[in-house]
């Protein structure tokens, strides 16, 4: 880390490192953050009296439990399992559920504490929380996912309530795992609560356009940022990382929206398309038979597949990080700039490093950082939870359009925030900064919380 903190708010980060050992990930989360704030505790001096930054950084409730369940072989498996309810000034905690075998409790808290500042950024009433489980869901039968679903709701539910906690979907949760997460809850409390889980089924109390919301988010954030620039995205050439649920629908409004999509990947290599992905290839391969990226190659002409290879080797105009945190280091930004990248939009959670945040900021191109960029799928979380409370059901047309509105007003935010404080142009200041003066008027509002 190489920025050095204002006088005041290094001993609250020497304090953060102090309190939280060994979680590298919130450390940096919260640098990042930290290194944005000096300016404002110049012209909000009562902010650092009311110590809004040690109690932000601080979760306000932090839950870890043994989820217990048998394979299909009846072999008896153990995993650990956190919900962190980092802060709830604005409204429920709100937030997904990650499965991967490297989450530990560094890893939800950096999402849970940059979840409190992205939820501001939507101006809905949300607060931020993040949950998850170190449990491997590839190569898991059905029947093992739902038991294993059930057995970490059967402890999870007391936490939760549409009022008090509502997650959904991360890295290895969609729809078929909020499905047996929501279904346990339903079945312990006896209560059709739809607005306790986002991201379930159209069928079941769903919101259209929330499975496509945070890559066509992260993309209208783009356009925003192109169109401040007098620029826009037809003709442009895109790459875009992984190919899970963000990755999927970014492709899909870059390609609506006229750009060209050449290469995606996954956690063992990447393919590379220049006639432009296809799309409706990569549906198939990852959303109905769950097979790797490379079968993509396999059944497309022309394509190419690298294992273990470096998406950010690919020429583009447009980067698109959608896989996951520190995915794209300094080296890879240099890289990027010198072949002449110019917008960069993170629909991952802190997929930049903060070496290649720096290279990005000092070659002046379009950096949009997660809080902002995919902002998009929670946002249109808090749009199912309001029709789960008027008991609605909108058009597809109609939520995507309020998305648009909401990513519209973002950027807008973010941009008009930046020129305050003196740094045009710098999402990062202008997303940080935002969100945290909502968060903290509102926790000040409310007495010491
Ligand atoms: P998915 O599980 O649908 O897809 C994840 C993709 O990223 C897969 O292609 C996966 O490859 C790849 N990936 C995951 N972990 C790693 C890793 N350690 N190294 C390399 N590649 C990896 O998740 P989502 O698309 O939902 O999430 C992607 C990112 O977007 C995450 O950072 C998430 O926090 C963020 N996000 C998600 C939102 C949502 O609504 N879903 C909202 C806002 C942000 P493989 O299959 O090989 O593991
Ligand atoms: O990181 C995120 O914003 C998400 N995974 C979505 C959270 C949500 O509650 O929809």
């Amino acid at each position: 880390m190489t920025v050095r903190l204002d006088e005041k708010l290094e001993p609250i980060y020497q304090d953060v490192l102090r309190r939280n050992p060994g979680e590298n990930e919130f450390h940096q989360a919260v640098h990042e953050v930290l290194e944005t704030l000096g300016p404002v505790l110049v012209k909000y001096p009562e902010l650092a009296e009311h110590k809004v930054i040690q109690r932000i950084c601080e979760p306000e409730r932090q839950i870890i439990f043994r989820v217990p369940w048998q394979d299909d072989q009846g072999e008896i498996h153990i995993n650990r399992a956190f919900r962190v309810e980092f802060n709830s000034a604005l409204g429920p905690y709100k937030g997904g559920m990650r499965f991967h075998p490297s989450v530990y409790l560094g890893i939800i808290k950096f999402l849970g504490f940059e979840q409190i500042f992205k939820n501001a950024l939507t101006d809905l009433p949300i607060g931020g929380g993040k949950g998850g489980s170190d449990f491997d869901p590839k190569g898991k039968s059905d029947d093992e996912i739902m038991r294993f679903c059930q057995s970490l709701m059967t402890e999870l539910y007391r936490h939760l309530g549409e009022y008090t906690d509502v997650p959904a979907g991360d890295i290895g949760v969609g729809q078929r795992e909020v499905g047996y997460l929501f279904g346990q809850y339903k079945r312990i409390t006896n209560r059709y609560e739809s607005g306790v889980f986002t991201g379930k089924g159209l069928d079941w109390g769903g919101s259209r356009a929330r499975k496509e919301a945070t890559g066509y988010g992260t993309v209208f954030f783009v356009q925003e940022m192109l169109k401040a620039r007098k620029e826009s995205l037809e003709g442009k050439t895109c790459i875009v990382s992984g190919s899970g649920n963000v990755a999927i629908y970014a492709i899909e409004k870059a390609e609506q929206l006229g750009a060209k999509v050449i290469a995606c990947s996954d956690s063992s290599g990447i393919i590379v398309d220049e006639k432009g992905i296809d799309l409706k290839l990569v549906k198939r391969i990852k959303e109905v038979e769950r097979r790797r990226i490379s079968a993509y190659a396999e059944e497309r002409k022309g394509a190419k597949y690298v294992e273990d290879g470096n998406i950010w080797g690919v020429p583009c105009d447009v980067a698109l990080p959608c896989a996951t945190q520190n995915e794209l280091n300094g080296k890879d930004a240099k890289k990027l700039v010198e072949q002449g990248c110019t917008t960069v939009a993170e629909g991952a959670n802190m997929p930049c490093t903060p070496e290649a945040i720096r290279v990005f900021q000092d070659a002046s191109i379009a950096y949009g950082p997660g809080k902002a960029a995919n902002a998009g799928g929670v946002a249109t979380s808090a749009l199912e939870m309001q029709q789960n409370a008027s008991r609605d059901f909108w058009t597809f047309q109609y939520t995507e359009k309020r998305l648009e509105e909401i990513m519209v007003n973002i950027h807008r935010n973010c941009y008009e925030t930046a020129d305050e404080f003196g740094a045009p142009g710098n999402y990062v200041v202008g997303a940080n900064i935002t969100g945290f003066l909502k968060v903290s008027k509102a926790m000040v509002a409310m007495g010491l919380i």
